[in-house]
């Protein structure tokens, strides 16, 4: 049993359709009806309150939100809600400017707990379960968030928050933790701490990782789950959406399922915003179909995947989004080729004698010619004073990353533990190219 609302989860896909387009004409006459940037913009667009949507795939008519939007509206301009009905707000880490801002009415969060405790399910944990939230508290919304949802799911919920390493171990041994909640950086950090522990790993009751908020290759899910002994599952959220819940692997972990009661997803290819068919990769394109306190209407995430609309053989009838392969922004043009960090990763990672830890920098040389270093980091320093050997190992990773990915790239070798850890989301990615 490993569904939270297993009616609605397998709810035959005639139906749930229906009742998404229900929703849409809904929320679209709500935001038009009780947010002025909203009123304003559908105006604009001919769209209205939104009577004219007839059928699903009306939705083309409602104009795309941009993440510039959040920001030109900071803090409460997309709110559709009275003040006094808010009852929590949450914003993202956002490194530049303002942050995104979230809000919520007491139903947005009793809602986001459902998905999350379905994402949660639908990932192994149950009512026994003992879960360490390792996400930092705050005004992210993924620790809360699972909170929440762990809660509702009626786990046992350790607020740990990040950071403090060896107390986070002891946590996880004195309690009998079965299960983590951290991004899968943090993850792979602690599992290192565990291995270099003076605790041997059955020290541990560890069994399951609900592990997200960032890019996770299948060759780092299983790095962290041999490391740990653990079976990890992805979920994905966005400030902007609420947070964590929007959708997560089931068992086969052939795509992850969105929350599409509550979320309609579109693909859409970001260069020219046009819809793109089931199985095509694009752009994410995710609109609130019950949210109160700040609805969004055909969000642009920026995040790459693809959508599958076959049943599962889990049983659930929501469509699966597979793995991003990053975001748009996070997007690598060198030397004319595309690259996402990611495609890095599960290159590097299935190399022996260097670990999963790297760093990706990214110079301009003259006007337009950009260089790609990756540097590694060795498992065994020994590999630094053999120069045959590290010629070696460095032709060898040259000539994964070019015949995998059509790259040129500088590779630099590093010692053991010397590039930085992470307790939140990875920064792998060091852009040089504007500075001088
Ligand atoms: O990361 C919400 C979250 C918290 C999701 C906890 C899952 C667990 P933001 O900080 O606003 O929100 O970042 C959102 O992170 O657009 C993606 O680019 C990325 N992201 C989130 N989850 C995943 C995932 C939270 N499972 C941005 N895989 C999104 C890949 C993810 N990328």
């Amino acid at each position: 049993m490993n569904f939270f609302q297993k009616d609605i989860e397998t709810m035959p896909r005639k139906d749930l359709e229906a009742l998404q387009l229900e929703r849409l004409k809904n929320i679209v006459a709500y935001c038009y009806n009780n947010t002025k940037f909203y009123h304003d913009k559908l105006d604009k667009a001919g769209v209205g309150d939104g009577s004219r949507i007839k059928q699903l795939s009306d939705i083309e008519y409602i104009p795309f939100t941009e993440k510039s939007e959040f920001r030109d509206n900071y803090p409460f301009g997309m709110v559709a809600v009275p003040h006094k009905d808010i009852v929590r707000v949450h914003a993202s880490s956002g490194t530049t400017g303002k942050p995104t801002v979230g809000v919520y009415t007491k139903q947005d969060i009793d809602i986001w707990s459902d998905c999350v405790a379905r994402v949660c399910a639908a990932g192994g944990v149950t009512e026994e379960d003992i879960i360490q939230i390792s996400f930092g508290y705050g005004l992210f919304t993924g620790a809360l968030g699972l909170h929440y949802g762990l809660e509702k799911l009626g786990a046992m919920v350790i607020p740990m928050s990040s950071g403090n390493t060896e107390k986070q171990l002891m946590m996880m041994r004195d309690l009998g933790v079965t299960g983590l909640v951290a991004t899968p950086s943090y993850a792979l950090y602690l599992s290192e701490a565990v291995k270099e522990g003076e605790y041997p790993l059955d020290a541990y009751k560890l069994k399951l990782g609900i592990l997200g908020s960032e890019p996770c290759t299948p060759e780092m899910r299983e790095t962290i789950e041999k490391n740990l002994g653990i079976y990890v599952s992805d979920n994905y959220g966005m400030t902007e959406l609420g947070g964590p819940g929007v959708s997560g692997d089931c068992f086969e972990r052939d795509g992850m399922h969105f929350a599409e009661d509550h979320f309609l997803p579109e693909i859409v290819n970001p260069d020219t915003g046009k819809r793109l068919e089931s199985g095509e990769t694009g752009e994410l394109i995710v609109t609130t179909l019950t949210k109160q306190g700040m609805p969004v209407l055909r969000y642009r995430t920026r995040d790459i995947t693809t959508l599958d609309y076959e049943p599962c053989k889990c049983g659930r009838t929501h469509v699966r989004m597979s793995k991003t392969k990053g975001r748009t922004d996070d997007m690598l043009i060198i030397k004319g080729v595309n690259v996402f960090p990611t495609q890095i990763e599960s290159v590097l990672i299935n190399i022996d004698k260097i670990g999963p830890h790297y760093q990706l920098v990214v110079r301009r040389e003259g006007n337009f010619k950009d260089t790609l270093e990756i540097k590694v980091e060795l498992l065994d320093a020994s590999v630094l004073e053999n120069y045959g050997e590290l010629e070696k190992l460095i032709r060898l990773i040259q000539e994964r990353i070019k015949s995998v990915l059509g790259l040129q790239a500088k590779i630099t070798l590093v010692p053991p533990k010397t590039l930085e850890r992470f307790q939140g989301k990875a920064k792998r990615i060091l852009d040089l190219r504007n500075e001088k």
